[in-house]
C-alpha cells in the first residue's frame, strides 16, 4: 500500500468495499483515482484503478447493449449507415450538427456525448444515417459503440487537430479497437482466419483544419501514425471539406436510386427514391415497397438509361441508378 494516501482516498476505498451497485463502485473508484498521489510508487495502483473503472463502465453499459434502456437501439434508416467515432473533443458531435439536422451537444470538454445520437445526412435526394458516438479512449470503449461500428456500412474516424494530444487520441482509438474483434480497414470484410473478427470500411477525417497549427499536426500524424484509409481533412465547424466528405460517405454505400410510378399516375414520385445495392433487381425493389408486390409482380415498365422508355421487364431485370419503374401486380 503506497504511503501518503489522502483521507478522501481512504474513505472512498472503504466505501468501495461496501458498494452494493456498480454505480456506487464507479463513483468511489473515480474519487480514488483522483485522490491517488501520482508518482513511481503508485503507477501500479493507478493502472489497476483505471482498469477497474473501465470494467465497471463496461458492466454498466451491458443493459444498454441489450437495448433495455430506451432509445439506445437505433433502427436503420436511409440508404446506409455511417458511424462517427474518435477520441474526445475530435468534433464528432459538431460533424453531426453540420451534416444533419440532429443537434447533439458540442462542448470543449471530453465525454460531452455519452450515448449514440442518430441524424440523417442528405446526399442529393437520398438520406444517409450518421451516428454520433461517445469518445473512445485508452480506458473507455462503450460496447454499444463497438456494436455500431461492426454493424455500420462505414466508420468515419475523426482526429482532433486542435491539440498535440489529438494524435495520441487517434492511436488510443486504434489500439483499443485492435484488442477487440471489431477493426477498422480500407474495405469491410470478415477475417479469413478468424471469422469472429470483422473489419469496417473507414474514412479518416482530421478535423479543425481552420486552426493555425492544424497543418503541422496533420504532417506529424502522417509521420507518426501512417494509415492507408482514404483521408478527408475538414473543419466541421467552418464547413471546409464537408462536401467532399459527404460524397465520400455516400459513394462506398454503392447504392442506386429507383423512383416508382403508379400505373395510373402521369408522373413518377420523384420526391422519395427507393435505394438498393448496385446490381439489385426489380424483384428486390418490389419487395422493399411491399411483400405482396414481390409475390404478385407480373411485370414492370422501366424508364431509364439502359432501356427504351416504358420497356416491359420481368423481376430479374437489373436496375440502374435513377430508373423509374411502374410495377404491375396481379
Ligand atoms: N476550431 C474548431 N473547433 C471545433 C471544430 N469542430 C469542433 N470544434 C470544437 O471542439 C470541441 C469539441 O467538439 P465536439 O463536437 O463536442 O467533440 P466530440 O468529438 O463530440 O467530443 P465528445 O462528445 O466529448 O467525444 C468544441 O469546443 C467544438 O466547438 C472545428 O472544425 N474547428
Ligand atoms: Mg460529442
Amino acid at each position: 500500500m503506497p504511503a501518503n494516501l489522502t483521507a478522501q482516498y481512504l474513505k472512498a476505498e472503504a466505501e468501495y468495499r461496501r458498494a452494493s451497485t456498480p454505480e456506487e463502485e464507479l463513483e468511489c473508484l473515480q474519487v480514488m483515482l483522483r485522490e491517488l498521489p501520482k508518482h513511481k510508487g503508485t503507477d501500479k495502483l493507478n493502472a489497476e484503478l483505471k482498469q477497474k473503472i473501465s470494467k465497471v463502465k463496461k458492466d454498466l453499459q451491458q443493459p444498454q447493449a441489450k437495448g433495455k434502456r430506451g432509445g439506445i437501439k437505433i433502427p436503420r434508416q436511409g440508404a446506409g449507415r455511417a458511424v462517427v467515432i474518435g477520441g474526445p473533443n475530435a468534433g464528432k458531435s459538431q460533424l453531426l450538427r453540420s451534416l444533419t439536422r440532429a443537434t447533439p451537444e458540442v462542448a470543449p470538454y471530453p465525454f460531452t456525448t455519452i450515448e449514440p445520437v442518430p441524424g440523417m445526412m442528405p446526399w442529393e435526394d437520398v438520406m444517409v444515417q450518421l451516428i454520433d458516438t461517445p469518445p473512445i479512449t485508452a480506458d473507455y470503449f462503450d460496447p454499444v459503440t463497438q456494436g455500431l461500428i461492426r454493424g455500420a456500412d462505414l466508420a468515419v474516424l475523426m482526429v482532433d487537430l486542435g491539440l498535440d494530444e489529438g494524435i495520441d487520441g487517434l492511436q488510443a482509438v486504434l489500439s483499443h479497437l485492435a484488442s477487440t474483434k471489431t477493426r477498422l480497414a480500407k474495405e469491410s470484410s470478415l477475417d479469413e482466419n478468424d471469422i469472429g473478427v470483422s473489419y469496417t470500411r473507414t474514412l479518416l477525417v482530421p478535423n479543425k483544419i481552420d486552426l493555425p497549427e492544424a497543418a503541422e499536426r496533420l504532417e506529424l500524424m502522417h509521420e507518426f501514425c501512417p494509415l492507408d484509409f482514404p483521408e478527408y481533412p475538414i473543419s466541421a465547424a467552418h464547413g471546409t471539406g464537408l462536401e467532399s466528405l459527404r460524397n465520400a460517405i455516400y459513394e462506398p454505400l454503392d447504392v442506386i436510386r429507383v423512383y416508382t410510378k403508379l400505373p395510373m399516375a402521369k408522373e413518377p414520385d420523384f420526391d422519395r427514391p427507393f435505394t438498393i445495392h448496385r446490381g439489385g433487381t426489380l424483384l428486390e425493389i418490389a419487395e422493399q415497397i411491399h411483400k405482396d408486390f414481390a409475390k404478385n409482380l407480373k411485370f414492370a415498365r422501366v424508364w431509364g438509361s439502359a432501356v427504351h422508355d416504358g420497356t416491359q421487364v420481368k423481376g430479374d431485370y437489373v436496375l440502374h441508378d435513377r430508373d423509374v419503374v411502374e410495377l404491375h401486380v396481379a
